[in-house]
């Protein structure tokens, strides 16, 4: 049996949520309370050193890093697959993939805003400054590469069908939500997140349907 570690508002679990999901792979879940620092307890660092979640255990292993985790995903369950036949379709998702999870993700990290706040003295105003400016930079830039290289028509992120950069826009629209970004400057992106929302991999991979929510 696989096993997910997770906390309801992490958005790199919710990528994994999605992608276990939509391949209708069965996992158990324990929550990781991220607001009590439970990711930082030893038993949890026994599993990731980086003291972070997602963390998978599947078959013996224990699996960090969401990207590297749906990769494993889809070279083990490859059906329906999260990425395009063709080579250049798969340069494309996996760029809108990385874009966030490398470029807009880390930078509004719970540990990073904790230490705005610890060393630099960062107020509630500040750090949601900080926290919209990098998201709507980082979604209008999202945006504007998705348009330069167009894929196949949608209504996901690439086709007919979702895969890996949905698994990641998702997330982070929700994220943006959260903190009131300006999504209006975003509405390609909105539209995906919408045709996305109407799946169930996608609804039942919500914070809000995730048993630690409270
Ligand atoms: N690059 C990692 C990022 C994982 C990550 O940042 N997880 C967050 C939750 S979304 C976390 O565990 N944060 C704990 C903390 O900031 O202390 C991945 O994609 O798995």
């Amino acid at each position: 049996m696989r096993t997910l570690y997770s906390y309801f508002r992490s958005s790199a679990a919710f990528r994994v949520r999605i992608a276990l999901n939509l391949k209708g792979l069965p996992y158990d879940m324990v929550a990781i309370h991220l607001a009590r620092g439970e990711q930082r307890q030893p038993e949890h660092l026994q599993r990731s050193a980086q003291g972070l979640i997602p963390v998978l255990a599947d078959d013996g292993l224990m699996l960090t890093q969401s990207l590297a985790i749906l990769e494993y995903l889809e070279e083990r369950h490859p059906e329906p697959a999260l990425l395009p036949t063709d080579a250049p379709g798969r340069a494309r998702v996996r760029a809108l993939a990385l874009a966030i999870a490398c470029d807009i993700h880390p930078l509004n990290n719970l540990r990073v805003l904790n230490y705005l706040e610890r060393e630099f003295g960062a107020d509630e105003e500040a750090r949601l400054r900080w926290y919209r400016h990098w998201v709507d930079v980082g979604l209008q830039a999202w945006q504007e590469q998705w348009r330069r290289w167009p894929g196949p028509p949608g209504p996901y992120a690439h086709g007919g069908s979702p895969g890996l950069a949905d698994c990641c826009l998702v997330p982070q629209i929700y994220n943006a939500q959260r903190f009131a970004c300006d999504l209006q400057a975003v509405p390609d992106l909105m539209r995906v997140f919408d045709a996305c929302m109407q799946l169930p991999a996608f609804a039942m991979a919500h914070p809000a349907a995730q048993p630690d929510a409270p």
